[in-house]
């Protein structure tokens, strides 16, 4: 599907073109020498690596600036709706490539570089990795924005300024040890301080009545301040903004304190306040710091609802507009006291009838749900609640009583057992709730929001995820789209669905052997890096098998580490069978807190350890866990992958992002019928997809048969010899005991029915030796995973959201010329 926006676009000369005569090389040179001169105060002579970064980014950045302003000019005189993203976490990674890539100035500052006697990329790989989200969450937010600024739809994106991203990850004998991020050590290049724009938000104190109205006295204040960042589109065509909110206190520094000697003091309140957003949560597991989540929380969410009111009030005097010109989606039930926000900022502010600011508040808000499982769905317990914003728990009360008048019955409600259930307010307040893959929002209507969607049969929708083609096809894989684009032009570019046209030339000669060459040069650089990062020596021909995510049980890389340990047994002890040689690649974080996911990690390191030491089977098996998996890592690893492990509990993913960037860089995939695997098997065809394993039902009849776990591993003596291993300490022989706690869980308990499954997977990843050794018969199959992936296009699921919740339309993106007036 075309729009005519993008059609009239993709006509449009590229961006370099576009920018023309106006920016060349020298010009780029110049301003790179002027940043570096007049704002960070170096001399060429005496600059690094990163003072060269920081100017580039600048005199980059400057040329986005008034592709800026056009934009939001644009916005503001045509009066149209616009998108408001609240995600507590936005995983951008790095910024420096995507926007020259973006803006079509490469080439431009190649030569720039080169004529400065500078490389671009060790420019590139100096810039740190913005880490300010946890994962699939994240990230989907960030090609979100990037996606929205693509298709042309007014946007901003409202988040935290974390002083800290996520924690980084080191291996000390195989153990997870986390260290703090520290992304804004060097001067941040791509935002601009908002001094101007600051809110005050209150929390605490006591709510009186006066007159029948609600008055809320809090007893503790900070200040949010603006950060923003400028997102370029796909060939500089329209720009949107990504504010991030910073904690300040709302009165400075105590000079008499300070006058007095009690410097610490002195400092305290501004310490204090910066608090709220000094670090992301590595996960909600951990019981301390429950208070100061909800006051992110509420403090960014605040923050962007009143900057989203002020704006709104610039331009319109009646209220009642506000659904039309404001459409507020909820990433996750994080920022769901939008809802209780919104309606006191509409009644208790603003003097709008509570029903009718209920109303209102719904026909703005829609709410994105990305997990099913219970320990995962936030809940508040009520007296911090009140004890926090305590006039926001009366109108959660409100709300949640205006529900019950529905339902005699009271089967749902957001409040139980003394806690609030912010997934049941997030729906209550939502016009549109979505799920993320089309089994998951199924399941959503089947399992968590049955009640609510029997009530409301129209809320919930479905909107699968999708990537951003320019980060994870364009950039991270040069060979790989420069063969694309040879066969059919740029337009797959912001038209992902053409990869389609792909599909005729498979029979050319010399189409599928450049798609070969391309993945093998991919897996050659990989090889390099892994022997020259990791001293790790692989072969670059064997089968590159990749499983990068977070670790967690349901994901179940220790099904996938269980493989891999009867594998080893088996080539060992039968080396000479003809076995299709491999790598093991993993890459993830475990949640701090999260024991169980911690001892997997350092499983996962120990018998990587004894297995690459096995000269005897050396030839055919090595396994890889490289730390600290980030965005930048991902960039590296899903070109150079065979094969995508997708190989979640049924019913337990989400959707997943990841493996839909596997597809399109042309990984086979091996998985589960889960999230959205389903989607994308049905699109790239069954016969080029490895499945295996029970589906959604199939677990959940499988929990309820008594020992499952014990049959199954009764039934397979390869799954018993190497749980057998690990138990007796074949990897941990200086405490063999060490993975009891492991294998006790897996042979008497096991909820994600890695037992169960294990047959199967084997059964699975048999096929996939055998069809591996067909190169030719491989690559086909890979070309046809990239050619029938661009579905999975983050473009696509904006036009989606746009179209049936947002209610959103795209501007006419100011034409080449009218871009710079
Ligand atoms: C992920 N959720 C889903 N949560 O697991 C994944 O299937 C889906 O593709 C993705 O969202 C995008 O829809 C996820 O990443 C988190 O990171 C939470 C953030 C807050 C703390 C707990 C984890």
């Amino acid at each position: 599907m075309t729009s005519m926006t993008v059609g009239r676009v993709a006509n449009a000369p590229v961006a370099s073109a576009l920018e023309g005569d106006l920016v060349t090389s020298a010009d780029l040179r110049d301003s790179i020498l002027r940043h570096l001169t007049y704002d960070l105060g170096k001399e060429p002579e005496m600059a690094e690596i990163h003072d060269w970064r920081i100017a580039l980014s600048l005199a980059l950045r400057e040329r986005i600036v008034d592709h800026w302003f056009a934009s939001m000019r644009t916005a503001r005189h045509s009066g149209a709706k616009r998108v408001y993203y609240l995600s507590m976490e936005f995983l951008i990674g790095r910024l420096l490539e995507d926007s020259m890539v973006n803006l079509g100035l490469e080439e431009a500052a190649d030569r720039a570089l080169t004529d400065l006697g500078l490389n671009l990329q060790d420019i590139l790989a100096d810039e740190p990795d913005a880490a300010l989200g946890n994962g699939g969450l994240g990230r989907l937010a960030a090609c979100f924005m990037e996606s929205l600024a693509t298709v042309g739809c007014p946007a901003f994106g409202y988040g935290i300024r974390y002083e800290h991203g996520l924690f980084k990850q080191r291996f000390v004998q195989g153990r997870q040890v986390e260290e703090p991020e520290d992304w804004l050590q060097q001067r941040p290049a791509w935002e601009f301080e908002r001094s101007d724009i600051a809110f005050k938000l209150c929390f605490g104190g006591e709510v009186s009545e006066d007159g029948g109205k609600a008055v809320w006295h809090p007893e503790e204040a900070v200040v949010a301040k603006a950060y923003d960042t400028p997102i370029i589109s796909w060939q500089g065509r329209w720009a949107n903004t990504l504010r991030l909110w910073s904690a300040r206190p709302l009165h400075g520094f105590d000079l008499e304190r300070f006058n007095r000697g009690e410097f610490a003091a002195a400092a305290e309140p501004e310490a204090l306040a910066r608090t709220i957003s000094r670090v992301l949560y590595p996960d909600d597991t951990t019981e301390q710091g429950k208070e100061l989540r909800l006051k992110q929380e509420f403090f960014f969410t605040a923050a962007s609802l009143r900057d989203i009111l002020r704006r709104f009030e610039a331009e319109h005097d009646n209220l009642r507009l506000l659904p039309q010109k404001a459409a507020i989606q909820l990433n996750d039930t994080h920022p769901a006291i939008a809802g209780p926000e919104m309606v006191r900022l509409l009644h208790d502010e603003r003097g709008m009838e509570l029903d009718e600011a209920i109303v209102t508040a719904r026909a703005c808000l829609s709410y994105t749900n990305h997990t099913l499982m219970p320990e995962a769905l936030e809940r508040w317990p009520e007296h911090l609640m009140h004890r926090l914003l305590p006039r926001h728990m009366q109108l959660i009360e409100r709300i949640d009583a205006a529900h019950a008048v529905k339902q005699p019955t009271r089967q749902v409600s957001a409040l139980e057992h003394g806690e609030v259930k912010m997934g049941e307010l997030a729906f209550m307040m939502a016009h549109k709730v979505n799920g993320v893959s089309a089994l998951h929002t199924e399941l959503m209507k089947s399992t968590v929001f049955a009640e609510l969607h029997r009530l409301h049969p129209d809320r919930i929708v479905n909107q699968t995820n999708g990537v951003t083609p320019r980060r994870w096809v364009l950039s991270a894989n040069r060979r790989l789209s420069a063969l694309i684009t040879d066969t059919i032009g740029e337009g797959w570019v912001d038209d992902l669905e053409q990869l389609e046209q792909l599909e005729p030339y498979f029979g050319d000669a010399g189409f599928l052997d450049r798609y070969a060459a391309a993945k093998r040069e991919n897996k050659a650089d990989l090889s390099n890096w892994l022997a020259t990062e990791m001293d790790l020596k692989v072969d670059p021909t064997a089968l590159f098998d990749v499983q990068i995510k977070r670790i967690h049980e349901y994901k179940r890389q220790h099904m996938n580490l269980l493989e891999t340990i009867a594998l080893w047994k088996e080539i060992a002890a039968n080396p000479d069978a003809g076995w299709t040689p491999r790598v093991k690649i993993f890459a993830g974080k475990a949640a701090p807190g999260y024991v169980f996911a911690k001892e997997i990690v350092h499983l996962i390191n120990e018998v990587a350890a004894v297995i690459n030491a096995d000269p005897v089977t050396a030839p055919y098996l090595k396994v890889a866990f490289l730390p600290n998996y980030n965005v930048t890592l991902a960039e590296r690893l899903i070109p150079a992958a065979d094969l995508s492990e997708q190989i979640s509990t049924a019913g337990k993913e989400a959707s997943g992002t990841g493996n839909m960037k596997f597809a399109l860089n042309g990984a086979l995939t091996v998985g589960t019928l889960d999230g959205a695997n389903v989607e994308i098997r049905e699109r790239v065809g069954e016969e080029n997809f490895f499945l295996f394993g029970m589906t959604a039902d199939e677990v959940i009849a499988r929990r309820e048969v008594p020992g499952h776990a014990a049959q199954a591993i009764e039934a397979d003596a390869r799954l018993a010899g190497a749980l057998a291993d690990i138990g007796e300490g074949r990897f941990s022989p200086d405490d063999p005991g060490r993975y009891h706690g492991v294998t006790g869980n897996l042979s008497h308990h096991d909820y994600f029915l890695v037992c169960s499954d294990f047959t199967a997977y084997w059964e699975a990843q048999r096929r996939i030796d055998a069809a591996f050794a067909d190169q030719n018969a491989w690559m086909r199959m890979a070309a046809i995973n990239t050619a029938r992936s661009g579905w999975f296009s983050s473009d696509r699921a904006i036009r989606g959201y746009m179209a049936d919740i947002w209610n959103a339309e795209a501007l006419e993106v100011p034409g080449p010329g009218d871009v710079l007036h």
